[in-house]
């Protein structure tokens, strides 16, 4: 296989989530940092959408979408990824299409015109409710599903956002299982790319 290339932005999270995968699935790759202020121009012929996460696998084939670049990694992985949560692909649906927007208003107020407080937080709770539940059911690991390896860059910028926001919030078990993954191995090597 020719050798891996990611195109990546150190806090990204969606470059985060194509690290994970790259890692826990023991794919050697090389990591090209991104300055998304000034992107160099032969990234931005490999990928006019100009985006991170980039993984080049071949040399005709680019991925350019980091759930793309996840199930890639899981489909050439090294190592047995554990079972999804329940309900994976509408945990994914929900993240994408009311978590990830909320916490967006969340973090940036002033960048959005259309925000209503209550709203925002009772999206993200919807969220939170429904992840806390799937992962009550599951045991602690040392590698992630699928799943909370999608989810997990996004709890973690809550928490960055404001981290009493969980506790506050009753989400222990959610809490507990981002200061698990926090301080792991695998996330920390990420982390240090
Ligand atoms: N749908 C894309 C979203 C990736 C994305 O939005 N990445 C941000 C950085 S976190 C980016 O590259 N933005 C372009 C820019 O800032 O110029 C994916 O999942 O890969």
């Amino acid at each position: 296989m020719k050798q891996l290339t990611l195109f990546s932005f150190r806090r990204c999270p969606y470059a985060i989530r194509a690290r994970l995968a790259l890692c826990q699935s023991q794919l050697p790759h090389v990591i090209e940092e991104i300055d998304l202020k000034s992107k160099p121009t032969h990234f931005l012929t490999l990928s006019p959408k100009a985006t991170v996460p980039v993984l080049v696998v071949g040399d005709q084939t680019v991925l350019d979408e980091s759930l793309d670049i996840v199930n890639w990694c899981i489909a050439q992985s090294h190592t047995s990824w554990p079972e999804d949560l329940p309900q994976a692909d509408n945990l994914c649906y929900e993240l994408h299409e009311k978590f990830i927007p909320a916490l967006n208003r969340f973090k940036y107020p002033n960048r959005y015109t259309d925000i209503d407080t209550d709203t925002i937080q009772r999206q993200m709770q919807q969220f939170l409710d429904t992840i806390q539940h799937s992962l009550s059911s599951r045991t602690s690991s040392e590698l992630m599903s699928k799943s909370e390896l999608i989810v997990f860059p996004f709890i973690r910028q809550l928490h960055i956002a404001d981290a009493s926001w969980l506790a506050h919030h009753q989400y222990a078990v959610v809490e507990q299982w981002l200061d698990h993954y926090l301080s792991s191995t695998l996330f920390n090597r990420v982390m240090a790319q």
